[in-house]
């Protein structure tokens, strides 16, 4: 069985764009990318002296479960060449699983929606872009 599940990415790190279009084309392994949106130049939120990101979203169909599925986006954001960094820092590549068919888990490690997704307008356009708003609907389902 497979759900529809959408991912956040951001890069603002060497060839952002760049890393941006690796990480929708390694996506591929966690599932069938079904939709991906235009890639964002967006000012830092959080951090505000740092480099401008690129960001974007993707619909995803996966057959795996949300724990595996996050595993699946770490592995790619270290085969990509991220390095931890601090709390909004600048990265390579960041992977976040915004939101997993209508789920809600709220595990150690694991929160889905993504608690601060509402709060990003450079999370919140990209995802429209994607359809996962549909008018008069609350949630997008598979
Ligand atoms: N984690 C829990 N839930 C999730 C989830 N749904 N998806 C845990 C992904 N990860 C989840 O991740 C830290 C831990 O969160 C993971 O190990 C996982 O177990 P992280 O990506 O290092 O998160 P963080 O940076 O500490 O915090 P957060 O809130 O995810 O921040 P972001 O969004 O990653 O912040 N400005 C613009 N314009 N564009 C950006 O993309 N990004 C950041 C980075 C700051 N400012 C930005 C952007
Ligand atoms: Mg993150």
């Amino acid at each position: 069985m497979s759900v529809v599940a959408y991912v956040g990415i951001g890069s603002n790190v060497g060839d952002a764009a760049g890393n941006v279009r690796r990480a929708i084309r390694a996506l591929g392994e966690a599932g069938r990318v079904r939709c991906v949106s235009s890639l964002h130049r967006t000012p830092p939120w959080g951090r505000t002296a740092q480099a401008p990101f690129v960001n974007a979203a993707v619909r995803l169909e996966t057959g795996l479960a949300p724990r595996a599925l996050l595993d699946a986006l770490q592995r790619i954001e270290r085969r990509l060449g991220r390095r931890t960094s601090y709390r909004w820092g600048p990265r390579v590549i960041d992977l976040d699983l915004l939101l997993y068919d209508a789920m809600r888990v709220d595990e150690p490690g694991l929160r889905v929606p993504h608690p601060r997704l509402h709060e990003r307008r450079f999370v919140m356009v990209p995802l429209a872009e994607v359809g996962a708003f549909p008018r008069g609907r609350g949630m997008a389902r598979a």
